[in-house]
């Protein structure tokens, strides 16, 4: 890892610094804030930190935070009462009534690696714990990348057999109109007690009987076809078996949510071995999408008073696009220095490096990012076409050439290629 930082603001008084602050660099991609706290020449400086949500984290060559998420974190949009996100949350906690269900919204985002991962049976190469998938605070502490984080402490207060949990979760993800490297999770959850069930015909007839009496809605979504709808085998760590949803989605499937019987070591290791259940985990964009006919996860984000207005708490209605303006394709060619040139080592470049950096020039202007083969050779290069395109107005073709610009100055200086084109 290469850190480079570039203080901004270094006071001094009586001959010892009293504070130190400026912008840290991991590679580029990975950058924000940081605060040196007040030390004179007596004190040994402390250790660098990041704050976030009102607590300082020690940082360490794990942490990968950039500031396009960090300042994320406080927009809460599934708590914002007219936003699609909570309209849709209301909608699905409404089939899940209380007191058998307990809602959780307002869980913080910043988990231990324990929580994420470990209490859920990830094995520890699993691939979603490396840095290129999951966004690090420090070795031990991670953004949540799923609802699941919060089942094992969930099952563990025991205050209620089933509940909901919604929350913002975050990952290094592709960049295209379904995914978005923070976005929206409902997990749900329902415990039986195998004995209690067992005068009543046992758990599945139990669960039958319980998934008659639970609410029915008559919603169709945005859409006047028929919605197809597909469940396809999956894998989780947590769940046996496992499912996903998919439903078909401007041309493609989409996936919705992932979903499973509970593997029997959770309620072991939450002291209730005697209870067995369901889980699933889905995607609130995804529902919300469909629901309103939102045809791009970024509006999600939008301030633009022409998508907040179109919402109204407890409203589905269908979106009206303001406009479509057009899009301005770049592609970036280059190749990766060989291993032995590469400054501190080894340099590996993973796609989500890309989406990264991507993220961090153009924000919420790239629309897409595709990896494709060049065609002239037959020798190794990566390639990117980038689609910048504002969801807002016409993006002119010489703020995409300045953000292609940026996007180049940073492979070449943070990850040492050779641009090709
Ligand atoms: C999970 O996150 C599991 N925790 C779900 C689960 C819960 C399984 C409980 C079993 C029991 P998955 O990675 O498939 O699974 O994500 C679940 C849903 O989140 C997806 O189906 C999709 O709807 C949504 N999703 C995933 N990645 C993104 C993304 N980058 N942008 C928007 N939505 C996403
Ligand atoms: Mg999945």
């Amino acid at each position: 890892m290469r850190l480079a930082f570039t203080p901004r603001n270094l006071s001094r008084t009586s001959g010892a610094f009293v504070g130190l602050s400026g912008v840290i660099r991991v590679r580029g991609i990975t950058q924000f804030r940081f605060q040196w706290r007040k030390y004179s020449t007596k004190e040994p400086p402390s250790p660098p930190t990041i704050q976030l949500e009102g607590r300082h984290y020690l940082i360490d060559e794990w942490t990968n935070l950039s500031s396009h998420i960090s300042s994320a974190l406080p927009r809460k949009l599934h708590l914002q009462p007219s936003h699609p996100l909570s309209i849709t949350r209301r909608l699905i906690e409404s089939r899940f009534p209380g007191p058998t269900y307990q809602y959780h919204n307002d869980l913080s985002p910043i988990v231990s690696v324990h929580q994420n991962f470990d209490s859920l049976g990830f094995p520890i190469n699993h691939p979603g714990r490396s840095r290129t998938d999951t966004y690090y605070i420090n070795k031990d502490t991670v953004l949540r990348t799923h609802t699941s984080a919060h089942q094992a402490d969930t099952f563990r207060s025991g205050t209620s057999d089933g509940f909901l949990i919604s929350a913002d979760v975050y990952r290094r993800d592709a960049i295209d109109r379904s995914h978005y490297p923070i976005f929206h999770q409902m997990e749900g959850a329902r415990m039986w007690s195998r004995d209690a069930c067992k005068a009543r015909g046992g758990v599945p007839a139990v669960i039958r009987e319980e998934i008659e009496s639970m609410p029915k809605h008559g919603i169709n979504g945005a859409s006047e076809e028929p919605l197809r709808v597909r469940w396809v085998e999956a894998y989780f760590p947590f769940t046996s078996p496992s499912w996903e949803l998919e439903v078909y989605w401007q041309g493609n499937w989409l996936e919705l949510l992932g979903c499973g019987v509970v593997q029997q070591s959770l309620p072991k290791n939450a002291d209730i071995p005697d209870k067995i259940g369901w889980a699933f985990g889905v995607g609130l964009e995804r529902i919300a999408m469909l629901l309103f006919g939102i045809p791009d996860i970024r509006l999600f984000w939008s301030l633009d008073k022409r998508f907040l207005e179109q919402f109204k708490e407890g409203e589905i209605s269908r979106f009206v696009p303001f406009s479509k303006f057009p899009s301005c394709y770049k592609d970036v060619a280059f190749w990766l220095p060989s291993s032995s040139s590469a400054a501190g080592g080894q340099v590996s470049f993973h796609e989500n490096d890309m989406m990264e950096i991507v993220r961090n020039v153009a924000g919420d202007l790239a629309e897409d990012v595709d990896e494709f083969t060049h065609p002239n050779t037959g020798r190794k290069s990566l390639c990117f076409r980038i689609n910048y395109r504002s969801l807002e107005r016409t993006l002119k073709n010489d703020e995409a050439n300045s953000l292609q610009k940026a996007v180049k100055r940073v492979l070449v200086e943070e990850f040492g290629v050779e641009v090709r084109g």
